[in-house]
């Protein structure tokens, strides 16, 4: 732990204390940015604690002219308990990484208006009426923007965090900093790469109807090997500051707009645990898709829409990946002089074409690690939690695990979305059960 860092978590223990909807008032009083923002005394502030994520405190306070989101970090795991206790250090992480994405993409992340570093809290932007994207997928509602808009959050925050764009001092300073997001990695680590393949005490799935599948996942060597390659590329492959957790609960949405929200599991990591996440999400909400049917729409349509979003992200990404490059490649990684020979530029496009590659291929790494995690680990989704009939959560799982587990063994296969919504679509209808 660097010494600023443990005179923050010193001071910390020191000062800290866990704010509820009596005490907010008192303390947003004492800041003026957020008390003009509100309007009117404390005493007429609404306070609402709506934290429905698995760590934090979040309220939403209304005032007379404005309202605001505070998040604050509590010493331990929400969902678990004090049993977890987990650093406040992350709400610091959290808020370096908000204030990197707001200078590539301010339009795409809440503002922020005050950053406490001692109560672990930072003030932003109430966004609304934007709702959470999970709930918008499992409700079946479409976002015209919102392929366009996830797309150039990814291609702005991962190719500017990167050794193409910034100068090698600079881009090593930043990874220093967020290297000592070690907790929050660790719960990635373990949750995501660990224990679903492995007899783990925090580890539930549907039961009895996934048991056969679960043992046969903890015994499937291929698949362990697979997994355990890409967990080393998680822990060691410092290429971007990463979100760390964007999957579709931490993107609000209304019809036009999109916001990134919560990067407190940012730090340097591979550039495509990002796009896997965003990946492996939708195709969650895709097998979910039956579960959700009702007599007058069987959410077939819908599930097209979902896929169709998965080839359009992605490739909305890698182009503007790929024209960042083109006009804005000035890192020390990449010194175009390189390429001025005869044959310079078609070895650029050949090692461009290497780059988007490996990404294509981690991302489907990563998008099956995040399937496999929200079914057979502890962290779960709505998407698939709110099919209330077992055996149907159970068939939508299945399918969902398979495809997980072929884009982690097989990912090196594919050349193309196109193709792995080819495959989601068999596993859909059953054809390969
Ligand atoms: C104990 S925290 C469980 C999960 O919640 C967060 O959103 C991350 O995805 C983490 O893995
Ligand atoms: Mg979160």
């Amino acid at each position: 732990m660097s010494l600023a860092t443990e005179s923050r978590v010193a001071q910390a223990a020191e000062e800290y204390r866990p704010l509820d909807a009596d005490s907010l008032p008192a303390y947003l009083a004492g800041v003026d940015s957020c008390a003009g923002k509100l309007g009117g005394g404390a005493d007429e502030w609404q306070v609402d604690e709506v934290g429905d994520g698995n760590l934090n405190l979040v309220f939403i306070v209304r005032g007379s002219v404005g309202s605001l989101v505070v998040k604050q970090a509590l010493p331990y795991v929400r969902l678990v308990g004090e049993s977890w206790p987990l650093p406040l250090k992350r709400a610091y992480f959290e808020h370096e990484a908000l204030i990197t994405e707001i200078d590539c993409v301010p339009e795409l992340v809440p503002a922020v208006y005050h950053y406490d570093d001692t109560m672990a809290l930072t003030v932003m932007e109430h966004l609304t009426p934007h709702i959470i994207l999970r709930k918008g997928l499992i409700a079946g509602i479409r976002y015209p923007n919102l392929a366009e808009h996830v797309a150039e959050f990814m291609a702005q925050t991962l190719f500017k965090t990167s050794d193409l764009y910034l100068p090698a001092s600079k881009k090593k300073a930043r990874n220093a900093v967020f290297c000592d997001n070690i907790e929050l990695c660790k719960i990635t680590e373990d949750l995501v790469f660990t224990d679903p393949y492995r007899i783990a005490e925090l580890n539930r799935w549907t039961t009895p109807q996934l048991d056969d599948m679960a043992a046969k996942f903890r015994g499937d060597a291929p698949l362990k090997l697979e997994a355990q390659i890409l967990k080393e590329a998680f822990m060691g492959r410092a290429e971007a500051l990463i979100h760390g957790d964007l999957h579709s609960g931490s993107i609000m949405v209304t019809e036009t707009e999109t916001k990134m929200i919560d990067p407190e599991f940012a730090f340097y990591g591979p550039r495509g645990f990002d796009v896997g996440a965003v990946i492996g999400n939708l195709l969650l909400a895709y097998f979910s898709q039956t579960g959700h049917a009702t007599a007058d729409d069987d959410r077939i349509d819908y599930g097209i829409w979902i896929l169709e979003q998965i080839g359009l992200i992605w490739e909305g990404f890698r182009n503007k990946f790929l024209r960042l490059w083109e006009t804005e490649g000035r890192g020390d990684i990449y010194l175009p002089e390189l390429f001025d020979d005869p044959a310079g530029a078609t070895t650029l496009a050949a090692y461009r074409d290497v780059y988007m590659k490996e990404m294509f291929h981690d991302s489907l790494g990563f998008a099956g690690m995040k399937m496999v995690r929200r079914i057979l680990g502890l962290a779960h989704v709505e998407d698939l939690e709110t099919i209330e009939d077992p055996d149907l959560r159970a068939t939508c799982e299945t399918k969902a695990l398979l495809l997980g587990r072929e884009l982690i063994v097989n990912r090196r296969k594919y050349d193309s979305v196109a193709s792995v919504v080819s495959h989601a679509q068999k596993l859909q209808k059953g054809a390969e059960q």
